[in-house]
């Protein structure tokens, strides 16, 4: 009796080699532990044997039986695993920390210009500064030398916040803050002050080629002993012949701000018509582009900056059009709009 348990082990076992898928098993597992399987048929002889052969006889086909349950279970994980495998390498090769490929947008092209000015005023050691976009009085006027009902202030008329704050009308609201942040290194360390500060703007205007009621522009301030205004136009001059990579007609006119003394507007000759007047420069052939000027007094006092000491500029760089002209956009109001087709042509230029 042990000699056919043996046999039927050897079959058992060289079956099982042979299977090669999951499926096979199941027929594998019907034909020798089924309810007709051959194991289960060696137990049912069992009534036939004399009383002291049952015992060990039993006990033999219940080892086999868990054997070949056991290797049937093993043979299932084995297959599943090849199963796998063999799923993963027929899989074509990919990176899975790779990003997925999107179309990815671009760059505004107010954001391209704003990123080239800050390079280079990065450059010539100036920190770039983030400021709110909503302000109080007297950050956006008092602290720049135009009190309550100044009529510099009809310039800039903006949206005004039931607490009284106000979206800021000029980058120049953040001058005041940007002295005292500064003032004690200036003092105690001699350490000029040199910054600017990109941002937005709001002003409740009529809107036409080269007005928006939401534009952005990068204010700059540099004080220190003896700055003068040939540091202004020296700087003026580098920044856009680096903006533009090629000379610029400029010209300097006087211009009036109640926060600098004296104060000045700097234009460019017309980028669109070359000068001849068209409605992007109001058909005067320059383009109000940068005021600036030498910081008023009164203003570096509010800012903590003895004036009998220290000298600075201030410049108001209008970035939404200098994106007008770097770009040759006609309108200033397509900076504003949805059209993707528009804005997304400048991408390559970073
Ligand atoms: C000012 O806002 C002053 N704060 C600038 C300044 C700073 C002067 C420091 C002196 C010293 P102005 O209102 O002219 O000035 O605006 C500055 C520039 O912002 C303009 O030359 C123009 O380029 C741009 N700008 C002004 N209003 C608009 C508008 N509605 N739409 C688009 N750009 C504008």
């Amino acid at each position: 009796m042990n000699e056919q348990i043996v046999q039927l082990k050897e079959k058992f076992e060289e079956k099982l080699s042979k299977i090669s898928i999951a499926s096979e098993l199941e027929e594998i597992r019907v034909s020798f532990l089924g309810k007709n399987g051959s194991i289960t048929g060696l137990l049912k002889q069992m009534g036939k044997l004399p009383n002291e052969e049952k015992k060990t006889f039993g006990q033999a086909v219940n080892t086999l039986k868990s054997f070949a349950a056991e290797k049937i279970a093993d043979k299932v994980a084995e297959l599943q695993k090849l199963e796998l495998e063999r799923e993963i390498n027929s899989m074509p090769e990919f990176d899975v920390a790779m990003p997925p490929k999107l179309d990815r947008g671009s760059y505004h092209p107010i954001t391209l210009v704003q990123r080239k000015c800050e390079q280079v005023f990065r450059s010539m050691g100036f920190t770039v500064e983030d400021y709110s976009e909503v302000v109080t009085d007297y950050e956006c006027f008092e602290s720049l030398n135009i009190p309550k009902f100044h009529p510099a202030r009809d310039m800039q008329d903006t949206y005004y916040l039931e607490n009284g704050q106000l979206l800021k009308s000029q980058t120049s609201a953040a001058q005041n803050a940007i002295y005292k942040k500064y003032r004690d290194q200036l003092v105690n360390e001699g350490k000029p002050i040199r910054a600017i500060f990109p941002g937005r703007c709001f002003r409740n205007e009529s809107t036409d080629a080269c007005h928006e009621n939401t534009f952005f522009q990068m204010e700059g301030v540099m004080v220190d002993r003896n700055i003068s205004i040939s540091n202004l136009i020296f700087f003026m001059k580098t920044m856009l012949s680096e903006v533009f990579e090629r000379d610029i007609k400029v010209r300097l006119r006087p211009g009036f701000f109640p926060f600098v003394e004296p104060g000045f507007e700097l234009d460019i000759s017309c980028l669109i018509c070359g000068g001849e007047g068209c409605p992007s420069c109001k058909h005067s052939g320059w383009l109000e582009l940068c005021p600036c000027g030498m910081i008023h007094p009164n203003v570096l006092s509010e800012g903590g900056i003895d004036p009998d000491k220290y000298t600075g500029f201030a410049f108001g760089l209008g970035l939404t059009r200098l994106a007008m002209m770097k770009y040759g956009v006609k309108d200033i109001r397509d900076f504003n709009g949805a059209n993707l087709v528009n804005l997304s042509q400048f991408t390559d230029d970073k």
